[in-house]
């Protein structure tokens, strides 16, 4: 049977499950941050590309991303915040959060961009936990 869960627990647990899923991606683990998301997830991070799809369309798509960064030595930190948890009638969870992806290089001083909408889908896995299903990714500078 299902665990009984509060509000506060479930948005907690998501809080948890984005900070450890985006510091996989920070720290450039990219096949464990694929982990994170359904076989057959759907991931959008930049308009005007294609979405990757499957874990392994994702890591391979996030491999090409970070291409540019192979000789910039660079740090990037995705910042999650205002995170909306609304809990649907089929029980996935719909997720809404604002993103800042931080940049610094060594002795620089961070620059904040893009500034992000992210759209979450979230389903359990087979041991109950959080995995993200759809994840479109909109960015403030092209409203
Ligand atoms: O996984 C994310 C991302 C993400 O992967 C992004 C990537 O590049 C790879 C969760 C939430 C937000 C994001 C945002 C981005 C930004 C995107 C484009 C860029 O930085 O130029």
């Amino acid at each position: 049977m299902a665990p009984t869960r509060t509000f506060t627990d479930l948005y907690v647990e998501v809080q948890q499950f984005y900070a450890r899923q985006m510091r996989q991606l920070d720290d450039r683990k990219l096949e464990a941050y694929a982990e994170t998301f359904t076989e057959d997830a759907e991931f959008g991070h930049t308009p005007g590309r294609e979405p990757a799809r499957t874990r392994a369309g994702i890591v391979a798509d996030l491999f090409e991303f970070h291409k540019k960064f192979e000789n910039d030595p660079v740090q990037r930190r995705h910042w999650f915040n205002m995170i909306d948890v609304e809990p649907q009638d089929d029980g996935s969870i719909r997720s809404t959060c604002y993103a800042l992806v931080v940049t610094t290089r060594p002795n620089g001083t961070p620059t904040i961009a893009p500034s992000c909408v992210v759209n979450d889908i979230l389903v359990r896995g087979a041991d109950d936990e959080l995995l993200t299903k759809y994840r479109r990714v909109d960015h403030d500078q092209l409203f």
